[in-house]
């Protein structure tokens, strides 16, 4: 029921974000999502065979068939051995719609962070254990260890002649016996971000443990330049006005550089620098990860606060910078504190959104109509068909026996945006919320007998606190009635004279 999500990534149309999905890895449980940003909802959630440790996602570009998915940590997935001289990894295609996995690429060691070249050719992916190690000693080991370029056609055309055996149902596709799938690519040292600029000339793959970033050709492999930037170097973005920009974590500094001078060699491809508080980890600029960045703001999104913001006890909120680009000089415009931690980000204008998200929900076939709640009971099953709008649940009583496994179907019949309502039930592990037009579906099994309220969570009216209901819980012998609750005055209590108020 949780995951560890790190980096969002947005569907694009044209090179440029069309606003529509938006997926994300959860790499402690090798699965990615979809996120339906008509709702900002996640609409699926898919497990990816063979993969331990989903870290870097990119979309395939520029057509946006796949989702790469690379697998960080490295097991034996055919054996299931625990013999380290077995441990592979893959790096996983996914198709970006249906989040079926279509195949996949062994690779010893692991990868890391991942981004797509822009002409249908390479996608790319940082390792930083190509020493293949089960320890922190290990796998610093090596001065460099290497970017895997892979050539997505070639791997097509591979597995479509049979060249992937599948394991776990997927073809995987093994660089020993296709040759051209896998280019290693050599880079110091434990190198960590991987970002393709917006024209898709180069990757460069930030050194991490090298002050460097290496700039490599991204049609013909070539490693170009290695130039230095900073201490620490985790990531790079791009304004599309040919500048690069590097968190340093170890420095806690932005810092910009021109990529045209860097190629060069000219001395001067330094162009600016900017504290940030403190230790960043990944940058984004808006639209960097298009063809068309938008080159006016870019986000610092830092590990520690260090005391900039109230003390809260041992941990302390992080932080986020804004930072404004659109001249030579950056200027750090706002801080702001964040939970732990905020990882990564996209960064889109919401021009983009305005057209595509919905004002309520589209009603599902099966959502209950006013008028229409009722209880649906079969021996122990018990289907409950709930409607709420201002103020009420309807209905506001029903009977289940001990036991019985209830499903709670609850359409919010509001059509008015933002009117959610949500819906808690008393000592069952439950609370919702229920937007405009929503229906959800919550299946649980009755406590033991009593009187358990239901109560809305989500502050919707002067009538929000008597917004509320009673499931009644008979024992084994009781009767219970389908009968749903008489609405209105009538539903007082026996014994209580105290005239029903009406609202309008
Ligand atoms: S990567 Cu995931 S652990 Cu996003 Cu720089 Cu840090
Ligand atoms: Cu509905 Cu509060
Ligand atoms: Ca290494």
């Amino acid at each position: 029921m949780w995951g560890d999500t790190h980096h969002p990534v947005l569907s694009q149309t044209d090179g440029r974000y069309d606003g529509r999905w938006l997926w994300i890895n959860d790499k402690a449980n090798s699965r990615v999502a979809k996120v339906d940003l008509r709702t900002f909802e996640t609409a699926a959630i898919a497990r990816i065979p063979n993969l331990q440790g989903a870290h870097g996602l990119a979309l395939y570009l520029p057509s946006g068939k796949y989702l790469v998915v690379n697998g960080e940590l490295e097991h034996d997935f055919v054996n299931d051995s625990t013999d380290p001289a077995a441990y592979r990894s893959v790096i996983a295609f996914v198709e970006a719609q249906t989040l079926q996995t279509k195949f996949e690429v062994m690779i010893v060691g692991n990868a890391d962070i991942a981004s797509s070249g822009k002409d249908g050719r390479y996608v790319f992916s940082t390792m930083y254990n190509t020493e293949n190690a089960v320890s922190s000693e290990g796998m610093i080991e090596r001065d460099r260890d290497a970017v895997a370029a892979i050539d997505v056609p070639r791997a097509e055309q591979a597995v479509a002649s049979g060249l992937g055996p599948p394991i776990h149902g997927v073809p995987v596709l093994d660089p020993a016996r296709v040759p051209g799938v896998l280019t290693l690519i050599p880079a110091p040292k434990n190198p960590h971000g991987c970002n393709v600029t917006p024209d898709g000339n180069y990757v460069m793959a930030s050194g991490k443990l090298s002050p460097t970033v290496t700039i490599i050709d991204a049609h013909t492999l070539k490693v170009l330049a290695e130039p230095e930037v900073g201490l620490g170097p985790l990531h790079t973005t791009f304004d599309g006005r040919g500048n690069a920009y590097t968190s340093l974590f170890i420095d806690s500094q932005i810092v910009k550089w021109n990529i045209a001078k860097a190629l060069k060699g000219d001395p001067t491809y330094l162009v600016d620098r900017v504290d940030v508080h403190y230790n960043v980890g990944h940058t984004k600029a808006a639209g960097a990860d298009t063809s068309h960045p938008s080159g006016d703001w870019l986000i610092s999104l830092n590990k520690l606060s260090k005391g900039m913001y109230l003390p809260v006890g041992p941990a302390m909120p992080e932080s986020q910078e804004l930072i404004d680009i659109s001249g030579q000089k950056m200027h750090v415009v706002a801080a702001f504190p964040s939970p732990s931690e905020p990882h990564d980000a996209v960064f889109l204008s919401r021009q983009v959104l305005a057209d595509k998200v919905a004002q309520t929900y589209e009603p599902v076939a099966s959502a209950t109509k006013l008028g229409e709640e009722r209880i649906v009971r079969q021996g122990a099953q018990v289907e409950v068909y709930m409607t709420c709008i201002r103020s009420k649940f309807v209905p506001e009583q029903f009977e289940v026996h001990t036991g019985d496994h209830v499903t709670l179907h609850l359409t919010n019949v509001e059509t008015v945006r933002d009117m959610t309502h949500g819906f808690a039930l008393s000592d069952h592990g439950i609370n919702i919320a229920v937007d405009p037009g929503q229906t959800q579906v919550v299946p649980f099994v009755a406590g033991k007998p009593g009187t358990y309220w239901y109560y809305c969570t989500w502050f919707c009216s002067a009538l929000h606190l008597e917004m509320r209901g009673r499931m009644l819980v008979k024992g084994p012998a009781e009767a219970v009635s389908d009968r749903i609750n008489p609405a209105g005055p009538a539903a007082r209590a026996p014994g209580n004279t105290t005239p029903a108020v009406s609202y309008e």
